[in-house]
């Protein structure tokens, strides 16, 4: 059976990574799955960085590096090159096998920050986002829902803020109403959940998903 592909996706400081991790554990405990037989397997991974040329590339997009301002169209292309060796290397192999991955942000990042952030044409992204995949699109993406501030306010409580979260607000506002309309128009792919609430609160509403879109997948999910 081919896999499923589970994507977290928001502005910074949401709580993707806090939120990816219990959802991997919750899976991996296996309450879900009411089947006899095996339960598929959990891989984690994120975007970008998910190879090791990625690690680099991610270094490269997020480290300042000196005075020289990294342009737009080339964010877009390191963005654009993480991916491809991401989805040939471990996401198209690991569906493959029936896994069910959880990844930390995908294309829907590259709309809402290289698209509604900065500013680049819509169609020049959905290209590369084509070439890049291959066509392949998420079963389901979570987007945590956060006012752009209070995501920032978060990252900065936390510390050790990267390029892009230096970025002005406006940036960041712009990169939340991305998201938003990406919602809109793809509502039953991209689910909204509220991240302003507590750290159980907001796994609660997650995991209520989950149950509908793992019981449409595999049949009999249980509790
Ligand atoms: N990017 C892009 O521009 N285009 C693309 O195509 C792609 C990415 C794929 C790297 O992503 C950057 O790349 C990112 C978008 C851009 N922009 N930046 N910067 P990333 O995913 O590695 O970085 P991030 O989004 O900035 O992740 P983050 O800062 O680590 O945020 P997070 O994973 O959403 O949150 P967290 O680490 O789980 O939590 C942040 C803090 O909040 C932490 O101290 C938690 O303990 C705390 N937290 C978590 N949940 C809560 C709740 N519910 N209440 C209160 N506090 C909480």
């Amino acid at each position: 059976m081919q896999g499923r592909l589970i994507v977290f996706e928001g502005v910074e400081g949401v709580g993707k990574t806090t939120q990816l991790q219990r959802v991997h554990g919750w899976l991996l405990a296996g309450k879900w799955f009411g089947q006899t037989g095996e339960m598929p397997s959990v891989v984690v991974t994120r975007e970008p960085g998910g190879t090791q040329l990625g690690l680099g590339v991610r270094q490269l997009l997020l480290e300042q590096r000196g005075q020289e301002l990294i342009q737009a169209k080339s964010e877009l292309l390191l963005y654009a090159a993480d991916r491809a060796q991401h989805v040939e290397t471990v996401l198209k192999p690991t569906l493959s096998k029936g896994a069910i991955v959880l990844c930390d942000r995908f294309t829907d990042s590259t709309i809402a920050y290289q698209g509604y952030g900065r500013g680049l044409e819509m169609s020049l992204i959905e290209q590369l986002n084509q070439i890049a995949t291959g066509g392949l699109t998420s079963d389901l993406t979570l987007w945590l829902d956060l006012d752009a501030e209070i995501g920032l306010e978060r990252v900065r409580q936390r510390g050790g803020s990267d390029r892009i979260e230096q970025s002005d607000l406006d940036f960041h506002l712009r990169v939340q109403a991305g998201f938003l309309h990406l919602h809109q128009r793809y509502p039953d792919r991209i689910v909204r959940i509220d991240a302003n609430r507590d750290e159980a609160a907001v796994t609660h509403s997650i995991q209520h998903i989950l149950m509908q879109y793992l019981d449409r997948w595999y049949g009999s999910a249980l509790n």
